[in-house]
């Protein structure tokens, strides 16, 4: 198979969920804190650790062919790349917020007031289409002393826990985008048989993230009752116990819904339940 290479955050938010997903993928590298490049030990992959904000454009030129990055930055560098797969991890969303003593409280009062932001481009996308007129000022990095500081009126800046604006006195006013992690592509590279292997193995490390292995023990009497709640990947294996009247259940069970079917499942007369973290599951 043909090699190609993957770029991913050197430092940063993104670097330790990037490495623990191509490593969870089954994919064996070392050193890469000291290195620029690194090279897979038993498959066609080049790892390169770049800065966020240059991976759009690495990709949509070839010099990498596959990157990992954060969606906002994606749009900022309105590069022309392929999504190939959303990845879970690196969640934010992109807002505009306002000192808590803001007179602005519809969007409309934008119009004319100054707004601090790393990402211009994105603001700019979403004023347009609101059809308001204000002044983005850019700025590299903590934007959220600008209002403060007197330089703005607002900012537009990435929010995960809301503490950082909380802590300058600023408060949320509009959601403007949403964003995670995202392997993207150079266009045309899905077809490579390199990338649709690692993308198979990603898919069923995220499947797998979601999903919990459960066993429990039912009496018979119980079991149909048990089992209508119970999806598992094709269907719940029952195994007889010593204890005649008693089986064991085994399944799998999806993260978002766990503790409600825990409950369920209790509630129907389920005893013993252990629940255990699945490696991978290969579809
Ligand atoms: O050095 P390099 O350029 O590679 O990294 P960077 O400093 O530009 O980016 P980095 O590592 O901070 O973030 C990388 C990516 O993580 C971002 O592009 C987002 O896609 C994603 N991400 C997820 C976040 C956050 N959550 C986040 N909370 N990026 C930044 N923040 C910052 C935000 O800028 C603000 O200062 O955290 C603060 C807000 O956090 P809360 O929890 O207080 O609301
Ligand atoms: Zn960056």
């Amino acid at each position: 198979m043909k090699k190609l290479k993957i770029a991913i955050q050197k430092s940063g938010r993104l670097n330790e969920k990037s490495v623990e997903l191509l490593k969870n993928c089954g994919l064996g590298f070392e050193n890469y804190k000291s290195s620029l490049i690194t090279s897979a030990a038993n498959f066609p992959l080049e790892i390169l650790f770049l800065r966020d904000d240059d991976i759009p454009e690495y990709v949509q030129d070839g010099i990498a062919d596959l990157g990992i990055v954060g969606e906002n930055v994606i749009m900022e560098t309105n590069a022309d790349v392929t999504y190939l797969q959303r990845l879970g991890f690196g969640k934010c969303s992109l807002k505009i917020a306002i000192p808590n003593n803001s007179p602005i409280t519809t969007l409309e009062d934008l119009n004319g007031k100054a707004i601090a932001t790393s990402y211009p481009v994105i603001l700019q996308k979403f004023l347009d289409e609101q059809q308001i007129s204000a002044d983005i000022r850019t700025i590299s990095g903590s934007v959220e002393i600008s209002p403060g500081l007197g330089l703005s009126d607002a900012i537009f800046d990435i929010v995960s826990t809301g503490g950082t604006l909380k802590s300058n006195g600023l408060k949320p006013f509009t959601d403007v985008i949403s964003s995670e992690a995202i392997l993207i592509g150079m266009n045309g590279i899905a077809k490579e048989p390199v990338v649709a292997e690692l993308l198979q193995r990603i898919q069923s490390v995220l499947r797998a993230k979601e999903t919990k292995y459960v066993v429990l023990n039912a009496e018979k009497k119980n079991l149909e009752t048990i089992l209508s709640l119970l999806p598992g990947v094709k269907s719940p294996t029952v195994v007889p116990l010593a204890e005649e009247e008693w089986v064991a259940v085994h399944t799998v069970i999806t993260e978002q819904d766990f503790w409600g079917k825990i409950n369920q499942l209790k509630a129907a007369g389920s005893q013993g339940i252990v629940v255990m973290p699945i490696e991978k599951i290969i579809l």
